[in-house]
């Protein structure tokens, strides 16, 4: 398209070189003016049809954007996430191995619950649906080294079940223990156990 514009532009700089040259206005000249005329006009629809098509594709991304919201949103309040602290919850009550767990928490939109303090456990724990286990996204697949599935950080709060934490190889995954107390238990990432997922995303 430039390089017509371009030509054109060129065309209409010649003719007006004639009509600077010439005392009056000759067929020829006449001729030369209706064609760069009409060559504008078609130049002209063929902006307005980009234009036209540019801003149907920018309107059609938006409305797939806000679809996409109303049905993360709608996905969330289905599911019945409670929120705490800015931040979203979800208890899954089929029981998995800790990796299809994380992977679930992933496909609904957080990982397993990153837990930071002590009000944040407390109310992890208090909030759950079934008084039993609840895995939460801790690992220490580089053995006794205990990082966060959502961020791979270290752990630093990490109130131990006694006895706990340090069961070895085969015991890499973390879990809410079910009992009253707020304390955690390592235990082998392939018992099917719930789950407790977390999201930073809230509607
Ligand atoms: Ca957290
Ligand atoms: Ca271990």
């Amino acid at each position: 398209m430039m390089l017509v514009l371009v030509i054109l532009l060129n065309i209409i700089g010649l003719i007006f070189k004639d009509v600077g040259a010439l005392p009056c206005l000759t067929d020829e000249l006449k001729t030369k003016f209706d064609a760069v005329r009409k060559a504008l006009g078609v130049l002209q629809t063929s902006i307005d049809d980009k234009i036209e098509s540019l801003q149907s594709d920018v309107k059609n991304k938006v409305k797939k954007i806000d679809d996409d919201m109303d049905t993360l949103v709608s996905d969330f309040q289905k599911r019945q996430w409670k929120k705490y602290n800015g931040h979203c919850y979800y208890y899954g009550n089929d029981k998995r191995t800790w990796f299809l767990a994380e992977q679930n928490c992933k496909q609904i939109g957080g990982n397993l619950a990153k837990i930071e303090d002590e009000a944040e456990n407390k109310w992890i724990k208090d909030n759950r649906s079934e008084k039993d286990h609840y895995w939460i996204g801790l690992t220490d697949l580089n053995e006794g080294e205990w990082r966060w599935s959502s961020d791979q950080k270290v752990a630093t709060y990490k109130p131990w079940h006694s006895g706990s934490g340090n069961n070895g190889v085969n015991y890499n995954c973390g879990l809410i223990y079910h009992t009253t107390s707020y304390t955690w238990v390592d235990e082998p990432c392939t018992s099917k156990l719930r789950y407790v997922c977390e999201s930073h995303f809230c509607y």
